[in-house]
């Protein structure tokens, strides 16, 4: 199958890291303020050089001449009430995982089998969230960050993904939701961010059963009922394409299967069905106006000459390339030529599941980081043309990361236009580095910041044009578990010591503080 070889030239480059970046050094010290103290610094050694660390909360009077002149400046700003805010998931950051009653998931069985994650790094304390939960809300507020979408662990609230539930397993989302809220941020649940109870693998064989979607939507709704007094937007699955292709197709990702293509066709039919019948739990069981939606990694083509014939290729070709996710959870239907290319392999499915699957929502979330191809228009029956990325095509240290800004304007406005959803949040994006500490201990991540600026640039073009985008996840917080890369890939505004847990700004975080600051792109 032509989608799946290229998938998997994809998923060998993802593997690789690069580490020939050249060390940043002799960069100028700024006049900023001493942030060792306050910071816990001395932990990692660092107290001989000072770290400095500017902040809109710690006025000095450099400071100040910063606000006066951000209050300003006229660049155009985002809608009123846009949220800015930063991602997470339960297993790329929470650790504890044998803590209070929480049961065990693929993830923790795949880390411990020898080579599949690099340098056999495991989750198992990741950022130490679960304890350091209340640090890490300060320093998401410290952003100027007024929400924050993170995950919930399935296995902490029903160890063994059905029957009694774990009330410590929930105390701890509570607590948390608790101080968001008096932090003034509000809280964006996602119930699977791959975090698969081991029992669910072991007794059907994970998203290969319906059993399992089944499970997710009891789940689903058990967790709508008791926390969507507080949190009142729910994501249901996390990138469908990305937990199934890799996970049961590639091998890569737990649960690490190589599943032919007729089995695969049917997980993910599994999981769209899981995502219908959640939205239909929470329905039931939430308290009015409780928002829900799926959030999706939608591929994006990217017209690469923005005329008429060009952009309406772009959005065919988006449609047919989330034929199996975000198009048959919008449309409740697969495509002509989605069932074609299956042929023999296609899902079984029933009118009535595809009715639950495209159960109304009430947004679409848009995970974005990179296009799928440039394309063409084309009199083929397609209607598009893919062509391939150049060999030099700039990447992040995920080689995967295929860089392009407009991806942001484009995918936004493909959905807007195939499937007009009252509202669209980017629940990610963002950028992994080779970042560094330098001698004098700052991070100088340019990249990420430059990375902002044009992507944002783009979010920004296309809520002027009225594409009803509410919200953007920068991602990630903090550095964290990046599934088969280990630590060994660096997302984060903060950047993560993997022995001592301390968290320390890149100059990015400056550079996003100013961001949601001023709701515009500086
Ligand atoms: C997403 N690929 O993962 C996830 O939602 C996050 O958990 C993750 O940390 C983030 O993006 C950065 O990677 C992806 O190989 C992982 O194409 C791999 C791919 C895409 C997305």
């Amino acid at each position: 199958m032509k989608a799946t070889c290229q998938t998997k030239t994809y998923n060998m480059k993802y593997l690789k890291t690069v580490d020939n970046f050249e060390k940043i050094e002799n960069q100028p010290k700024s006049n900023r303020r001493d942030f060792v103290k306050s910071s816990g610094l001395a932990v990692l050694g660092l107290s001989a050089a000072p770290f400095h660390f500017s902040s809109f909360d710690i006025k000095t009077e450099a400071d100040k001449k910063v606000e006066l002149a951000l209050s300003q400046k006229n660049n155009p700003e985002f809608p009123k009430g846009f949220l800015w805010g930063t991602a997470t998931a339960s297993y790329q950051v929470e650790g504890a995982v044998n803590e209070d009653g929480r049961g065990k998931t693929i993830w923790d069985t795949f880390c411990y089998i020898p080579g599949k994650i690099l340098n056999n790094d495991t989750g198992d304390v990741a950022c130490g969230f679960y304890h350091k939960y209340k640090e890490d809300i300060q320093l998401i507020k410290s952003l100027n960050a007024k929400s924050f979408r993170f995950s919930i662990a399935w296995s902490r609230i029903f160890p063994d993904g059905t029957g009694t539930p774990n009330q410590k397993g929930l105390d701890f989302y509570n607590r948390m939701v608790d101080e968001l809220l008096a932090n003034g941020i509000e809280p964006f649940a996602t119930l699977y961010h791959w975090d698969l109870p081991q029992t669910l693998q072991d007794k059907y064989k994970g998203w290969q059963s319906k059993e399992t979607s089944k499970a997710f939507a009891d789940y689903a709704g058990y967790v709508a009922e008791k926390l969507s007094d507080r949190v009142k937007n729910f994501f249901t699955l996390n990138e469908i394409w990305t937990f199934i292709q890799l996970g049961y197709g590639d091998g890569v990702f737990a649960p690490g299967l190589q599943l032919p293509p007729a089995e695969l066709y049917q997980a993910r039919h599994n999981a769209v069905l899981a995502h219908g019948l959640a939205v239909q739990a929470i329905r039931a069981h939430g308290k009015a106006g409780t928002k829900v939606g799926v959030a999706e990694n939608i591929k994006v083509a990217v017209p690469y000459i923005e005329t008429p014939e060009h952009i309406k290729a772009a959005e065919i070709a988006t449609r047919e390339f989330n034929a199996g996710y975000m198009t048959v959870i919008m449309e409740g239907k697969y495509t002509d030529a989605f069932l074609k290319k299956a042929g023999a392999d296609a899902p079984k499915f029933t009118a009535e599941e595809l009715k639950i699957i495209s159960s109304p929502v009430d947004f679409c979330g848009i995970n974005i980081y990179n296009p799928e191809s440039y394309v063409k228009a084309s009199s083929n029956e397609e209607g598009y043309e893919k062509f391939p990325f150049s060999k030099s095509h700039p990447t992040s240290t995920s080689k995967w990361e295929l860089l392009a800004p407009e991806t942001l304007y484009w995918g936004a406005k493909h959905v807007q236009k195939l499937w007009n959803p009252k509202e669209i949040y980017i629940t990610e994006n963002g950028y992994s580095g080779a970042d560094e500490l330098t001698p004098d201990n700052h991070i100088y991540d340019t990249d990420r910041i430059m990375f902002l600026k044009g992507y944002l640039s783009q979010l920004q073009r296309a809520t002027v044009e009225g594409v009803p985008v509410k919200g953007y996840f920068y991602w990630s917080l903090v550095d964290n578990f990046e599934w088969a890369s280990g630590y060994s890939i660096r997302f984060g505004l903060y950047y993560m010591d993997h022995k001592s847990l301390v968290r320390i700004p890149k100059l990015s975080a400056d550079y996003f503080k100013a961001i949601a600051h001023n709701n515009s792109v500086l």
